[in-house]
This record gives C-alpha cells, structure tokens and sequence, in this order.
C-alpha cells in the first residue's frame, strides 16, 4: 500500500519540478530569521496535505531551499508530528542520503546563531535506530546522531540544536545532509539563522553633581534641584534612579543620594553618591535652640522653668530685626545687641546647670556661644579685605586678640564672658570696615 502512494506522489513531484517558487529577500537585523521557509511549511499549491511527499535531487518546489546531492528527501506532510507547525524533513528521501541546502546572505566577518530542531524517522525501516546528519556552513561542520528508540510519529522527541558561524562571503550555503541511506532517516525542521547581537556586558556610566551647601529656607530644610545623568556605550542616555527625587526638600544636616542606571540589557551600575547639605542659619540655629528650651520646660522644676523663661525671652530679643541685616550678618550700628541679648540668655541657663537639675542646657549654650563666634568670625573675615591699611592691621589686631581672649574665657568654662569677648572683636571689625569704606 505504502509502495502505491509513494510512487503517486513522486510522479506529481516531477510534474511540479518546473514550478518555479520564489523566495523573498530578507533584511538583516538582529531579530530577523534569514532562513526562507524555515519551517518547511510554505505549501502555495497545495501538494502536501497527504502523509509525505517525495521530492527529488534539483527540486525547487520547497520555498527557499535546494535538494542538493543526487538523493531525494520526504516533505513530510501529516505522518508525523513537526516540531514546528505542521510540516517537516526526512533527510533520507524515497529512499536515500538527501541533502537540502539554503544560501543564507551574510556579512563577511559577522557572527550567525543557527538553530534548528532534529529527530528521526520512528518508521520501521529494518536498520539501527539512531540516525545521522552532518550540518555544514561556512566553514563549520558537523555530525549529528539522533537515537528513535521508543519514538513513534506521535511522540517523535523532537531535540534542539544551537551553534554559531562566522560567515566568509556574501552567502553562506547552509546545509543538512543524511548519513543514513535508507528510507528512515533523520529528520528536520524549525531552522533559523539569525544574526548574533554582542551581549552588552557594560552598565552605563552615572554622572553625579557635586552641590554647594544650601541655607535652610524653612524648619524642614531646603528644597534642592540636581541634575543626575547616566550613559550607556550601547543604549545612549539611560534615565538614573536614585533614592531622591530632584526639588525635594532636604532636611538640615547632610543627606547622602544614591544613584544607579541599568541598562536594557539588564547590566546596573554600581552605586554613585553625592552629598546634600543644607545649614541653618544664624538665626535658624538660634531659633532651633529656642524650640529645644521650649520642650525642656515642661518637665522642668518652677525655679528651672523661670530661668528657661527668661532665656527664651533674652534669645527672641537677640532675633529682633534691627538688629539684623540678614540671617547671617548683623546689623553694623545695632548689632552689638544680639550679643549682650545672647549673654544674658547664656547667663540664664549657666544657672540652670547650678541647680542640678536634670535639665542639661549644655548643647543649647555651646550653639548659641558658636553662632556669636562666627558672626565675629564674619565680620573680620569681611575686614580682613581691607587689611593693608594702619588703622584696619590696627583694628583687625585687636580683633584677633579679642578673639583670642574669647577662647581663653571658653577654656575657662566662662562662655558668658566669651561672648562678651567676641562683642569686642565684631566691633573692631566694624570700625576697620567702617573706616575703610567711609
Ligand atoms: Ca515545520
Ligand atoms: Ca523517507
Ligand atoms: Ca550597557
């Protein structure tokens, strides 16, 4: 029965011999499959809805490939289950050792991934069971074995294949060729060629700013923008991720944001860091300070909560706005005020840590002695620009001397005193910049 059908179909093979079939031009791109009909199921006529159909050495009637060698090959049909569709090979025709061949356009010099799907012909065909094919492009070669022990044309055991090529011309010949010369041979199908696209391996680059520390504009801190950028050799900018978003508000004291990128490839780059800081001003550290003198009321002693009273008091007064040209630089004619205001605050609490109290005010004298230390420190900083003449070296020395007293009274556990003694160099700074600029 077998003999019968095989014969009719290979007569309509011949017939169909002269039928030309035209095979599209393909592009080359990394995802594109350079093989024609790779799956043997192009079918425009029709033939191939039977079991197989054989097809001669020289046929152009499968879409895209040639039968190369002098051998036929099966075009299997319904017989057995494709791996891919519906349709696939028999190396070993009606019978013999067939070859199908494409040529695939290449680039010279580029690298190819090939894959392709085998099995074997699981018909009883009085031979051993495993199967052999050689593949060959290029100038890669190689021989594979299928075994069809327990296989049947339902449960065929399909297995894939991968390897790459390096193509040498224009056209690569891509080959499959049975080494088994009966009518059960190897079997065929799903073959891509697909060009290789390098692995990208490389995270991007990040780009982190360095930012200049901002003033606290509010109790909460600062809003800061910042610009983070991130690059990628293959994928061009990436968009950076990092823990803070651009016109957030930063809190006092230092903030440390961490960036990274990863790139399409998933490759993320080890983490960058950039510094935030924002300061308080004067006035805002005074200010803090008040708060802290606040909450340490409520569980103070009467005689404790007097002294914190009166402190407050003495440190709002010390913020007035005369006395201020910014929150940062002191008034030239009234500024001295802010330091009797602060020695008195100073004074205040000074008793506090003399009655023993639980209360420690320690921190809060220690800012508010530091805050007048650098207004000092300012005003002869802004001075010193005028440094050259006599009467500013003159005042810009006893200044320093002040300064100096200023310590020795701080080493002394005096910072009462010391205030006074930065009151001092702050007023000779302003008669030597007074003197300099009148
Ligand atoms: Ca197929
Ligand atoms: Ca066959
Ligand atoms: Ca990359």
């Amino acid at each position: 029965m077998t003999k019968t059908i095989l014969s009719t179909i290979f007569l309509s093979t011949i017939l169909l011999t002269s039928l030309i079939a035209t095979a599209g031009l393909q592009t080359a791109n990394a995802t594109t499959n350079l093989v024609v009909n790779g799956s043997f199921e192009e079918d425009p006529t029709s033939i191939c809805p039977t079991w197989f159909v054989t097809l001669s050495a020289g046929s152009t009637f499968l879409n895209g490939w040639t039968i190369a060698g002098e051998d036929t090959i099966d075009w299997i049909c319904t017989l057995w289950e494709a791996s891919d569709g519906t349709k696939s090979i028999d190396l070993s025709g009606t019978p013999g050792k067939g070859i199908v061949s494409q040529d695939i356009p290449t680039e010279v010099g580029a690298t190819y991934d090939v894959s392709f799907d085998m099995a074997g012909n699981p018909g009883f065909c009085g031979e051993p069971a495993v199967k052999f094919m050689k593949v060959s492009v290029a100038s890669y070669e190689n021989e594979l074995s299928f075994d069809t022990t327990g296989k049947s044309n339902t449960d065929m055991g399909w297995e894939s294949n991968t390897f790459s090529f390096v193509a040498e011309s224009s056209t690569s010949t891509l080959s499959f060729e049975s080494l088994t010369g009966t009518y059960c041979g190897p079997a065929l199908d799903n073959v891509s060629v697909m060009e290789s696209v390098p692995q990208d391996t490389t995270p991007p680059t990040v780009t982190v700013p360095t930012i200049s520390p901002v003033e606290a504009t509010s109790p909460d801190g600062a809003t800061v923008d910042f610009v983070v950028t991130a690059t990628d050799i293959e994928d061009g900018d990436v968009t950076p991720d990092c823990d803070k978003t651009s016109g957030d508000t930063f809190p006092v004291g230092t903030t440390t944001v961490t960036c990274s990128a990863t790139d399409t490839a998933g490759n993320t780059s080890a983490d960058s860091f950039f510094d935030v800081t924002v300061d308080l001003t004067y006035q805002g550290q005074k200010n803090q300070q008040i708060t802290v003198l606040e909450d340490l009321t409520d569980t103070a002693s009467k005689k404790t909560q007097k002294e914190l009273e009166k402190a407050i008091k003495d440190i709002t007064k010390s913020l007035d706005e005369k006395l201020w040209d910014s929150s940062t630089t002191l008034d030239a004619k009234y500024g001295h005020k802010v330091f009797d205001k602060e020695k008195s605050a100073v004074k205040d609490l000074l008793k506090i840590q003399k009655y023993n109290d639980s209360v420690d005010v320690s921190g809060v004298i220690d800012v508010l002695v530091n805050v007048d230390k650098q207004l000092a420190q300012d005003a002869i900083n802004a001075a010193t620009i005028f440094a050259g003449d006599d009467k500013v070296d003159k005042e810009l020395e006893k200044a320093a001397d002040e300064m100096n007293k200023a310590q020795e009274e701080l080493d002394d556990d005096k910072p009462d005193k010391a205030i006074d003694k930065f009151k001092k160099a702050w007023k000779h700074a302003q008669k030597a910049i007074k003197h300099a600029t009148k």
